[in-house]
């Protein structure tokens, strides 16, 4: 099986690029070493602290964070990074020529029951003119990423990763601690049948999103002619790897409870990198009003809807969009 470094030179990626992916990927290697270990070593639970979101954070949280930010500190490569879990961009090497953003336990909610949990992460050039503790050089649309991947810590621990030039996944081999490709230029089925949204949140949702659900839950019985199933595992990297595996569409819509809020997931360091895999792998990627990596950012923790998956069900998805918007324009 190819290994990660030959897959990223076959795929053009500059060599500094490459040096800087293993760095992250060797922090990724850690920390799924440290989720593996669970109770045995004490660090499942929640610390007593909030992140710059509101949130609880889980000792892995805090643990993967900081693994994160020191093997990049390190690595000279990055000027600087954002994170999840971190008010304000972190300015590392001056000199550094990337910008990397990671969200470092996604589905942290998850450790507690040994689920699925994972490392997001997506890297961008860092503008010359940019201080390295300046955040406004994070806000550059997706379209400006030069990487992005997961790595997911399930029974195996897998990474999904593009460099603009497909997605492809690989499998860490343990005996000998490297990432082989086990799947190359993935390519996500156009039809599926398989939705994952959270629907307890139904009653917050638009008028599109509802009719589309009920639609696709009415199944043959509906105008959809066809049976739906559902799946959440109510961690992204876990819903967007089934997608890349077996295709199906992946929501977080838009909700009413908190307008100015326009979504749960987070742009830079969610959303971005896995509309990126989605795309590489011929699915769609978008907010319901445009494509997301085409979102110009104005903060770095913002918030965005989220459909991702494959393109003939987005498509189906957005068609409920734009027949809503044609009523409001007829009614208005
Ligand atoms: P974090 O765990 O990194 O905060 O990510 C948010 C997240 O857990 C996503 O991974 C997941 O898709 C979603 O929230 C689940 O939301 P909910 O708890 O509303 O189902």
């Amino acid at each position: 099986m190819k290994r990660l470094n030959s897959q990223l030179q076959q795929d053009g990626a500059p060599l500094e690029l490459i040096l800087l992916i293993r760095t992250l990927l060797a922090g990724c290697k850690e920390i799924s070493f440290r989720v593996s270990q669970g109770a045995l070593a004490g660090v499942l639970g929640s610390t007593l602290s909030e992140n710059v979101q509101g949130e609880t954070q889980k000792k892995l949280d805090v643990i993967s964070n900081q693994i994160l930010k020191d093997t990049l500190r390190e690595s000279g490569y990055v000027k600087a990074i954002s994170s999840e879990e971190e008010e304000n961009v972190v300015p590392c090497n001056p000199e550094g020529n990337y910008l990397v953003s990671f969200d470092p336990l996604d589905g942290s909610s998850n450790t507690e029951i040994n689920s699925l949990i994972g490392t997001i992460f997506s890297i961008a050039h860092a503008p010359q003119w940019m201080k390295p503790d300046d955040p406004s050089a994070f806000l550059q649309p997706g379209t400006q990423m030069v990487a992005a991947g997961y790595v997911l810590y399930g029974p195996s621990t897998m990474l999904a990763m593009t460099t603009g030039r497909g997605t492809h996944l690989y499998t860490l081999d343990k005996t000998h601690g490297g990432f082989l490709v086990t799947n190359a230029n993935v390519q996500i089925p156009e039809q599926t049948s398989e939705f994952a949204i959270n629907t307890s949140n139904q009653r917050h949702w638009e008028a599109p999103i509802q009719q589309y659900v009920s639609d696709l839950i009415a199944g043959s019985e509906g105008p959809r002619k066809k049976d739906y199933n559902m799946r959440w595992v109510a961690a992204m990297v876990g819903d967007i790897h089934r997608v890349l595996c077996r295709g199906g569409i992946f929501m977080y819509p838009f909700d009413k409870r908190n307008p100015k809020i326009p979504g749960k997931l987070r742009l830079l360091y969610e959303a971005n990198p896995m509309a990126f895999l989605i795309e590489q792998a011929g699915g769609l990627a978008s907010t319901g009003e445009g494509r997301i990596m085409e979102v110009m950012p104005h903060e770095i923790h913002q918030r965005v809807p989220t459909l991702l998956g494959s393109k003939e069900e987005i498509e189906a998805c957005l068609a409920y969009y734009s027949k809503d918007k044609n009523k409001k324009a007829v009614a208005s």
